[in-house]
């Protein structure tokens, strides 16, 4: 009775791995690919279907704990949230709104919630900021960003659906009705909406989400994404000189076969290493380079290279050539249409991503909620210039309790585990330096799966010995470790077919026992970390926080975020340990752990 809508677990693998998939599961992705393409990957549940299913079906008490429900992740009292829109910062606050279903923990009848912050930790939930109330945005009014325009005015542009039978997208502009209003509470959308629409041969069911302008040489320019034809994901690059009136450059900014484009994000960052981000509308120079970000409708997750963006030409280069298909992510979890913003107080750029639930749409409906928000990173480009580095938002370090437990130069041996006691570690934050005395005895790696991080992680998971690693937590675990999530590193000999002979460093995040509760989506994820293991140190901080495990490696070079929801492992019931699942011993140079308080508001949840 119920549909699987793209916004939840990406039930099909890839479009090529599809062909090869047998059966049901073939034909089950088919239909979904068909469905995208005909412009409806927006699927609603029919919430009253699920509402009796729910009644009717086993939902596991635990599932309703209230121990399951985040601590200090963003999230509104109930029902379903997914996109964060137009962050930044205004007049003394931070400004967050994300897409909100008012009437249920499933998505549908989208608006823009709206929430304000001094610290982006204490958040205070204002009035709906945008929902429909014009013919452009009848029938939604889906993802966007904000713009500071150059008197400092802040501008929304937001994608409206304008049809009852089909996702017909059209992009609207909202302005605050009080410029004064540092809570920027009431939003106004002039008579002249929609001012954009989907002409010359757009597939006006899939352009949406429109960026952050930018701003050089007299004009704006923005980026909506797209699919052209039946698989190539586009951001097309508009430009104006007043912000209402604008025109699609011909070609577009960039595009590639990976399926539709979602949320586009485009940002200049620094060349020198130096962790201070930049305006939006700083262009390209030696010294600064641009990231691309996609996110990918048919995978759900969010991709991005590193490039140049040429404003005379409205174009955008990869530095890595095959960087579109190499796939680095911002988080190799569960963490989807984000978006950046620049912080010009601390001069910083600031990441925000969802993170969806991995239970059953029917549990969600149980439990009345769905979606939280990734605790707010900030990025910077590596010194190498290859990648990002991400790392929480220097003020969650506010929720630490004042006195951490810690562990210094511990040995951890062969098949041995560590027990870390004296916290309540089901909320909390752990920060751990290891130190590999060798890597002698580091296992070969299979040159098949070299550029596949999570198979590797799924056919030599946290339990399967291995030389170098598999080492790091256990959180969430139970007391007779029934339930318990690993996060953890395993160290692996270059391969022969990969042009390195550098060490190859696997960080996994592996939930298949996180949870007794047999109804769940448990995937291992996993990516590779471009660090150098060789000096043999490596670090990991974990931000556990009841349903949630952020996962941060070698500083924040490889992310990873899952959902899990124990059934024991809940509450003071929850156990932290450190383990080795290597023939090597590992030590563990400094580990402390931090129990995180709540925060004082958190939009009165
Ligand atoms: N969610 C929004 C769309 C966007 C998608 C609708 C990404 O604007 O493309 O809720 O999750």
């Amino acid at each position: 009775s119920t549909c699987s809508s793209s916004h939840r677990r990406p039930l099909c693998p890839s479009v090529s791995a599809m062909v090869v998939l047998g059966g049901r599961v073939a034909w089950a992705c088919s239909v979904l690919l068909l469905l995208q393409l005909a412009g409806a990957s927006h699927v609603v549940y029919e919430t009253h279907l699920l509402e009796t299913e729910a009644a009717a079906a086993d939902v596991p008490p635990s599932i309703l704990d209230a121990e399951l429900s985040t601590g200090y992740h963003f999230r509104p009292i109930k029902n379903w949230i997914n996109d964060p829109n137009a962050p930044m910062y205004y007049k003394g606050w931070y400004h967050f709104f994300y897409q909100y279903n008012p009437k249920g923990a499933v998505w549908g009848n989208i608006v823009w919630a709206h929430s304000v912050s001094r610290d982006l930790i204490n958040w205070v939930a204002l009035e709906t900021a945008i929902q429909p109330s014009i013919k452009s945005d009848k029938y939604g009014c889906w993802s966007g960003s904000a713009t500071i325009l150059r008197d400092g005015t802040p501008v929304i542009m937001y994608t409206g659906i304008d049809r009852a039978d089909i996702n017909y997208e059209v992009q609207n502009i909202a302005f605050p009705k009080n410029k004064s209003d540092p809570l920027l509470r009431e939003w106004v959308k002039p008579r002249s909406n929609p001012i954009i629409v989907p002409e010359g041969g757009i597939n006006a069911t899939q352009f949406r989400d429109p960026t952050t302008a930018w701003y050089a040489d007299g004009h704006w320019r923005l980026l909506i994404g797209a699919l052209s034809g039946a698989s190539r994901g586009v951001a097309y690059v508009y430009r104006s000189r007043d912000f209402m009136r604008w025109t699609r450059v011909r070609k577009p900014l960039h595009s590639a076969p990976t399926g539709m484009w979602e949320c586009p994000d485009l940002y200049p960052v620094t060349v020198d290493g130096r962790q201070n981000g930049l305006d939006t509308s700083v262009t390209s120079s030696p010294r600064v380079k641009h990231v691309l970000k996609n996110s990918l409708d048919l995978r759900r997750y969010d991709y991005y290279t590193v490039g140049t963006y040429n404003r005379k030409t409205e174009r955008y280069v990869p530095d890595n050539p095959a960087g579109d298909e190499h796939h680095l992510r911002y988080d190799y979890g569960n963490f989807y249409a984000s978006k950046t913003f620049y912080d010009p107080i601390k001069r910083r750029r600031i990441l925000w991503g969802w993170a969806n639930e991995s239970d059953t749409a029917v549990d969600d409906v149980a439990k009345g909620w769905a979606g939280i928000q990734a605790i707010p990173r900030k990025v910077w480009l590596d010194p190498s210039g290859r990648q990002l580095m991400q790392w929480p938002v220097e003020e969650l370090e506010a929720l630490r309790a004042k006195k951490p437990v810690s562990l210094k130069d511990r040995v951890v041996k062969r098949g041995e585990h560590v027990e870390v006691t004296g916290l309540r570690s089901s909320q909390a934050d752990v920060e751990v330096s290891f130190e590999v005395p060798s890597l002698e005895g580091a296992e070969a790696l299979d040159p098949a799966l070299a550029n596949d991080a999570q198979k590797l992680c799924s056919v030599r998971g946290a339990d399967v010995e291995g030389g170098v690693g598999p080492f790091g937590l256990w959180v969430l675990a139970s007391s007779k470790l029934e339930e318990k999530t690993a996060v953890f590193f395993r160290v692996f000999k270059a391969a022969r077919n990969i042009n390195s002979t550098k060490p190859v460093v696997l960080m996994c995040s592996d939930p298949t026992t996180s949870s007794l509760n047999p109804n769940l989506y448990k995937p291992t994820f996993a990516g590779f970390v471009d660090t150098d293991i060789a000096k043999g140190k490596i670090s990991l901080r974990s931000l556990i926080d009841r349903s949630v495990v952020e996962s941060f490696g070698a500083g924040g070079r490889t992310c990873i975020l899952s959902r899990v929801y124990p059934t024991l492992a809940l509450g003071k019931n929850a156990h932290l340990h450190v383990f080795n699942n290597g023939k090597v011993d590992i030590k563990v140079s400094q580990l402390t752990a931090w129990e995180m308080k709540k925060p004082a508001l958190m939009n009165g949840a």
